[in-house]
């Protein structure tokens, strides 16, 4: 059995292969679902959202539209991390993220802040972030793995080989799910080295991160390779480009982030019907009802294999008779 999975049994309402993490609320362990991570970016240059909540209280509300539409948790954000991006000073960082972070958390809100810097971090859990979405998986910092191990943080580990304005120099694989497995469970023995306990730590394979379109859609294929390395598994494909591209018109135009929903809403079905333990979308409806569906069917599936394995008890029982 995973690490992270449940040791509950096989019933209507628990969801096999739901995966458990230490250190969030029981409406989040509880769920028996993929759960849903609304991307909140308070950035002016991300590429589906980009400038859209700079300001701090348009932020905030818009985590609030995001709870409202079916989130478990919000992912708050203040550096993008787009193909060719720069850095963004911490300073700047930290005015971002900060009081959008302790605003969502007051309201109750589970709130994630993405950074691969150990002070941002540091500054977001001490108001009230309970995850670190790190895209750099400790690669970036290398007082990140500290900060999160004293907290008792949850981590979030992206599969990451270079930063933004580099990585698509790196997108070279003789087998991409091999890879991107075997370099995650070296972090993750990393990060447990260095004090993270592995019941905290989520991987995420960091789909457009030293990726082609072709690497995305290999790791979308072999989910499986991921969620057999027995950590609970984050899955961001939200508007991604490869969608964008996949969908192209006839004259090979992409088709722009905001009309990527759908397509981003059947990744996340098949991400949820593969094992994963959350989505990170920018759209949440369509993807929490999406999650719906999959536990919907995986109930059905159990509860159609307790009655057969009922009727084969009957029939045994009636045989030794
Ligand atoms: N993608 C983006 C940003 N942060 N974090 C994780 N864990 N996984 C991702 O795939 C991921 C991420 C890029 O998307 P954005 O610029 O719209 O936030």
């Amino acid at each position: 059995m995973n690490c992270g999975q449940r040791a509950g049994k096989e019933t209507a309402d628990r969801v096999v292969g739901v995966h458990e993490v230490l250190g969030l609320p029981a409406a989040l362990t509880d769920a028996g679902r993929c759960l849903v991570m609304g991307v909140v970016n308070v950035t002016p240059d991300s590429f589906s959202d980009g400038g859209l909540w700079l300001r701090p209280e348009a932020a905030v509300d818009h985590g609030r539209r995001l709870l409202a539409d079916g989130a478990d948790l919000l992912d708050v954000g203040g550096e993008s991390t787009r193909p060719g991006a720069g850095r963004v000073p911490e300073e700047e960082e930290l005015r971002r993220v900060v009081p959008v972070v302790r605003a969502l958390a007051a309201e109750g809100a589970v709130v994630s802040v993405d950074t691969t810097r150990a002070e941002v971090a540091r500054a977001a859990l001490d108001a009230g972030a309970l995850v670190v979405n790190d895209v750099s998986a400790g690669l970036g910092d290398p007082r990140m793995p500290d900060v999160v191990a004293q907290a008792r943080a949850v981590y979030v580990a992206m599969h990451w080989r270079g930063p933004s304005d580099v990585m698509e120099g790196l997108a070279r694989y003789d087998d991409v799910v091999a890879e991107v497995a075997a370099e995650l469970s070296r972090r993750v023995d990393a990060l447990a080295d260095a004090g993270v306990d592995r019941r905290r730590i989520v991987l995420d394979p960091g789909l457009g991160f030293a990726k082609t379109a072709r690497h995305n859609w290999q790791l979308l294929a072999h989910l499986d390779a991921l969620t057999a390395l027995g950590a609970p598994v984050l899955i961001g494909a939200s508007r991604k480009r490869f969608l964008g591209s996949l969908l192209a018109g006839a004259d090979g135009t992409p088709l722009p982030p905001p009309d990527r929903d759908g397509a981003t809403a059947a990744t996340t079905a098949l991400a949820a019907a593969a094992g994963a333990w959350a989505v990170r979308v920018h759209a949440v409806r369509a993807s929490a009802d999406a999650v719906r569906v999959v536990a919907a069917i995986a109930r059905a599936r159990a509860e159609a294999g307790a009655e057969a394995g009922a009727e084969a008890g009957a029939a045994t029982r009636e045989v030794a008779r």
